[in-house]
């Protein structure tokens, strides 16, 4: 059990691009458990996915795995012998944090400090994307798949969670004023709201559920389905047969 430092770090300050720094790490758990409606569900089931999906002697990896979480909610679902996990992160303060914490795992665990981009996926039965593509320029992202989806076995599955967009204008207008309203439920002000919106703009672009459908189908996979859905939050499989 770790001890969760309170995010209070848009209550005193504005910062103008977010990025994954020291500050961030320090408050990171308890920030995407109280920004992300549906997250500690998302990694419940990525234990469920992991027995399901792990085949025998293969690689998992979890992309942007930060502190860990998401790399042992794996490591835990995991029922296939002579499994390992590769955990990629390119922030250097995350992953000095996620080494304390993997030392829980009970199957092997490697991190990588690099930028998943030029990560070269082997062998992999279960990809994960947990809240990452989120942060790839848009450009990048099908490439990034295409990698994915070649380094993938047969049978494997890839977990895509993403915030998402709508082209519905209402639609798009309300789940984001749901978000917000899921956000001050959490305790956050209206200040640390705006100013967490401000800092994300160009940092994290979300797109369409029906954009990553297509993506994903034109990186090589032949079924993708959405398996979870929370307001602005969603997270989907995509199947390598
Ligand atoms: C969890 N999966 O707890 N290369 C490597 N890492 C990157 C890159 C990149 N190009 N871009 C961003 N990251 C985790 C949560 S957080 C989600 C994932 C969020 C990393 C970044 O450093 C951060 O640690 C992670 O991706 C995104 O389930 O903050 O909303």
């Amino acid at each position: 059990m770790s001890y969760r430092k309170q995010d209070n770090l848009f209550e005193h300050k504005y910062i103008e691009a977010f990025i994954f720094d020291a500050e961030v790490t320090r408050v990171f758990e308890d920030m995407i458990q109280r920004s992300v409606p549906g997250y500690g569900l998302t990694l419940q089931m990525l234990a469920v996915i992991a027995e399901l999906y792990a085949q025998k002697n293969s690689k998992l990896y979890d992309l942007g795995c930060s502190l860990g979480a998401s790399t042992l909610a794996l490591a835990h679902g995991i029922k296939a012998s002579g499994c390992g996990i590769i955990g990629v992160d390119n922030s250097a303060a995350m992953l000095e944090k996620c080494k304390q914490h993997i030392a829980q795992s009970p199957v092997p665990v490697v991190l990588q400090e690099a930028d998943i981009q030029g990560v070269e996926i082997s062998d992999a039965s279960v990809v994960v994307l947990n809240f990452t593509l989120q942060f790839i320029a848009k450009e990048e992202r099908l490439n990034l798949l295409q990698g994915i989806y070649q380094g993938m076995r047969k049978g494997g599955v890839l977990v895509l969670s993403e915030k998402v967009s709508f082209a519905d204008e209402f639609e798009q207008q309300q789940h984001v004023a749901l978000h917000e309203s899921f956000k001050k439920a959490q305790g956050y002000s209206e200040l640390e709201v705006s100013r967490k919106r401000q800092s994300l703009e160009n940092v994290l672009i979300p797109e369409p559920i029906s954009a990553h459908h297509a993506r994903l189908t034109a990186a090589g996979f032949d079924e993708v389905q959405t398996w979870f859905q929370c307001f602005n939050f969603t997270s989907m499989l995509a199947y390598k047969i």
